[in-house]
């Protein structure tokens, strides 16, 4: 009997000690997932994502629809606030909220976020992009790719290229018909030197600010104008406060989807790969909405009442060679080696 007591407490003890073994693997694997992220143990993960356009723009409808992928695929385990209008702040202080981690995703355009990572201003360089279709390969390619490589240093993680778009000249002054025109214009730009430095060639006088203080600027008459895409010009309403407005192309602007870096990092590998592919597709469907109604906003932008003026080729021409110093100013400080990459990308997407 003693003999049987002391098998059965044997084997008991072996059974017993397996299943605390299995419990600790659990509790590593808890913990492993606690470094990946937290699915597994059913904590809700809360996105806070800002943009600086408002909620009748492409891009609200975008991230409406980034909120839509995540919070499906994810099973409600991520959850995506969105705010619009710049109610968290303007591109470049949502920026540094998710360097700071107080706000997970912002959407700037790549001006601003040439302050956090100058290379990006190559992106800006006038008249770099010869079309949408042609950025498009360019930055969802291997170039594009390593350029938002370089956001990581910063505690930022870039998801995807979203579309701003072709940017245009608008005012209350005058026509600009020609680079002559921009004579004495006090034009705001984007909180970047080398616009600033691009319309000091053209002879305009610009001001660099906020988007989010633009209207009320052109409201009070502290700037005559303003350059953005017509669908920011039509939606954000600067028809009432602009009266001229030129297709002056001089920049296509991308966004970069943004992800605070420490946040992606606290995320598993599922929800990495749900963020990432949500940034991809919402993107895809922002660019579509972005040029399906473009023309469109050139005619409503005339049909509020502003006069449209058509630049020539030659006059497109003359602009070009008078920025012309400055973008090789910029090319040597980003590094001849990187600006040509691009280069040869784009000429490569034009074949
Ligand atoms: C909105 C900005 C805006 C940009 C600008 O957050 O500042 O003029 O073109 O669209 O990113």
């Amino acid at each position: 009997m003693k003999k049987f007591l002391a098998l059965f407490l044997t084997v008991f003890m072996v059974f017993a000690l397996a299943a605390c073994g299995g419990g600790n693997e659990g509790a590593n694997e808890g913990e492993n997932n606690e470094g990946e992220g937290t699915a597994d143990t059913g904590e809700v993960k809360t996105i806070r994502a800002g943009i600086g356009l408002n909620d009748a723009h492409p891009q609200y409808k975008g991230l409406l629809r980034f909120k839509e992928i995540v919070e499906e695929k994810s099973n409600g385990q991520i959850v995506v606030e969105t705010y619009h209008s710049g109610q968290l702040g303007d591109d470049r202080t949502m920026t540094e909220a998710l360097q700071l981690g107080t706000q997970e995703v912002v959407i700037p355009s790549t001006a601003p976020l040439a302050n956090f990572v100058p290379e990006f201003s190559v992106f800006d360089f006038p008249f770099l992009f010869p079309s949408e279709e042609v950025a498009d390969e360019v930055l969802d390619g291997e170039v594009g790719q390593k350029f938002l490589g370089m956001l990581e240093p910063q505690n930022l993680v870039g998801l995807a290229y979203w579309e701003n778009g072709f940017r245009q000249v608008s005012n209350s002054k005058k026509a600009v018909a020609t680079a002559a025109d921009f004579k004495g214009l006090k034009l705001r730009t984007m909180e970047n030197d080398l616009h600033l430095e691009a319309f000091r060639a053209l002879g305009a006088n610009p001001t660099p600010m906020a988007f989010t203080e633009l209207f009320t600027a052109m409201q009070q008459g502290t700037v005559d104008g303003q350059e953005n895409p017509f669908a920011t010009i039509y939606l954000s309403k600067f028809y009432e406060v602009q009266d001229h407005v030129s297709n002056t192309n001089h920049i296509y602007s991308p966004f970069v989807f943004l992800m605070s870096k420490s946040f992606f990092d606290g995320l598993n590998d599922e929800q990495k790969q749900i963020v990432q592919d949500a940034a991809t597709e919402a993107g895809q469907y922002q660019r579509e909405l972005n040029r399906e109604a473009n023309a469109q906003y050139l005619a409503d932008l005339q049909e509020a009442g502003m006069t449209y003026t058509e630049i020539t080729p030659e006059a497109h021409a003359e602009m070009k060679a008078l920025v012309q110093p400055v973008i090789d100013k910029y090319a040597e400080r980003i590094g001849q080696e990187t600006v040509q990459e691009v280069y040869d990308a784009i000429e490569a997407a034009s074949k």
